[in-house]
């Protein structure tokens, strides 16, 4: 008679068997293909497998740099950063000022629809429930970052983030400096509002930039085993113009050139190239400081499991227009701005599609392969890295409102069309003829047509444009509106 041992017995080789059988398969699946594992758990989109983000976005910076065709302009790491992602030659803000422009990209929403219009006004005043852009990843298991200014700064503190630090000179190099930019701001309001220019004998290490700068090198080596989304905001090349004086040496003021249209109005020329040298050398000492940073990533084999998305919040006039320190207009100089974004796996490319900032927060969950939450207003641009000429949209939208009037400014490949409810003061811009926007052709016949259909285009605003991209990818013609009749298809360009 077997005892009660014989059924213990067959259990015990039943699981022998399995366990043998399941080492066995670990290891033929192991020698077969480690990559398989690998593609396995990115199928299953595995947190771990995510790409970070690297966020570096300067405050006030124009496309004025090497990588976009200025041979005066001395931006090495930015244009070393643009060879190895896309460039965006044709990218948009939606409102040429700091804190709606960067509330409409955090938050992926349009400046009409998040009602922040002015630099007084808090991101979530109408905006209480939504995930602003590092929320929305922190849900997503991601450690997010702040260094500087990524939200206008007086609102920093509106956005969650899991880490917050605000570069000053005052906490960790001479106060000298903070004194002397203080005394700078000052100066400003007495100066007919022209911007404070001044080189700082102190190294980079000594401004806020370069210490932000090296605060992110440091963060991202601390951090380099999470799953980050790590944003850092230069406070350069927003006046005051202050850097140290190596870059100063860079751009001899004697040497500048002004713009064509400088007219006389009582500034000497001497100061007008002075703010413009002041401006070019915080471009440059920028860009050395996202050379810090790029440095970094690559040192820590962070690169190829991250994305970096450079931009500014707008674009500035320094000198173009005769404004020196300007923003809040509809000019190209303000609504056009530097974006690039690089991806692990992805070509180096250049391309000529409009894009726009709001655009960013759909394209950056797609890169990281994150749902889209409802509400967003841009389109992700996710595949122009992959093919940077697709055909894409047609317009690009930004918005103005100025002593108690909304302005709006269409750009095509070709115009670019602003207009004022009520239609005053409106101007149209043939960039294919005039890319300084140095003359208005709305009341010239020759572009009558062209203004009908600009004018119908900045009607159907952002919504008319991305509904005919979905249904159109041929792109030959352009319908005009979202509720147009079949006779309105009217050809572009
Ligand atoms: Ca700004």
């Amino acid at each position: 008679m077997p005892g009660p041992a014989a059924p213990r017995a067959r259990r015990a080789h039943i699981v022998r068997a399995a366990l043998s059988v399941l080492v066995i398969g670990f290891f033929i699946l192991c020698s077969v293909s480690p990559e398989f594992l690998l593609s396995d758990r990115r199928r299953d989109d595995g947190p771990r497998l995510r790409l970070n983000v690297l966020f570096i976005i300067a405050d006030d910076m124009s496309a004025k740099l090497g990588c976009y065709g200025d041979p005066d302009i001395k931006s090495p790491n930015i244009d070393r950063l643009a060879r190895r992602g896309t460039l965006f030659e044709h990218a948009y803000c939606q409102y040429a000022l700091c804190n709606p422009s960067r509330t409409s990209f955090l938050s992926g929403r349009r400046p009409e629809s998040t009602g922040v219009l002015a630099n007084s006004t808090p991101p979530r005043t109408h905006l209480k429930d939504i995930d602003f852009l590092p929320e929305y990843f922190h849900r997503f298991g991601y450690y997010t970052l702040r260094v500087g200014k990524v939200a206008h700064h007086v609102f920093d503190q509106d956005l969650a983030w899991d880490f917050a630090e605000d570069p000053s000179p005052g906490q960790k190099a001479d106060s000298r400096g903070a004194r002397r930019r203080q005394q700078q701001d000052d100066r400003e309001e007495n100066d007919r509002g022209l911007p404070a220019v001044e080189a700082t004998d102190y190294g980079d290490e000594g401004e806020p930039d370069g210490i932000a700068a090296r605060s992110v090198a440091s963060l991202l080596e601390q951090n380099r085993d999470k799953q980050f989304f790590l944003a850092v905001g230069f406070e350069r090349p927003h006046r005051p113009f202050v850097a140290p004086k190596k870059y100063f040496d860079l751009y001899p003021a004697d040497n500048i050139e002004l713009p064509n249209e400088t007219i006389n109005d009582g500034i000497p020329d001497g100061m007008k190239r002075a703010i413009i040298a002041g401006y070019d050398a915080c471009i440059s000492f920028v860009d050395a400081q996202v050379g810090v940073i790029i440095d970094a990533l690559d040192r820590l084999g962070l690169k190829d499991k991250t994305v970096i998305v450079f931009t500014s919040d707008h674009g500035l006039h320094v000198g173009e227009h005769d404004r020196f320190g300007k923003k809040q207009t509809l000019y190209e100089t303000t609504a056009r701005v530097p974006l690039i974004v690089a991806a692990p796996g992805k070509p180096s490319a250049a391309s000529r599609r409009l894009v726009e900032l709001v655009d960013l927060y759909p394209t950056l969950l797609d890169l990281c392969r994150l749902p889209h939450p409802v509400g967003l207003e841009g389109l992700s641009f996710a595949p122009l890295l992959d093919r940077s000429d697709l055909p894409w949209k047609e317009a690009a939208f930004t918005t103005l409102y100025r002593q108690g009037v909304l302005r709006q400014s269409v750009r095509t490949e070709r115009y670019r069309y602003s207009e004022a409810a009520g239609d005053r003061h409106d101007e149209l811009y043939d960039h294919f003829k005039d890319p300084h926007e140095y003359y208005n052709r709305a009341g010239d016949f020759n572009y009558w047509a062209s203004r009908l259909i600009l004018t119908e285009l900045l009607r159907g605003g952002w919504q008319g444009v991305r509904a005919e991209m979905l249904r159109r990818p041929d792109k030959q013609f352009y319908r005009i509106g979202t509720n147009a009749s079949a006779n309105s298809l009217v050809e572009l360009r």
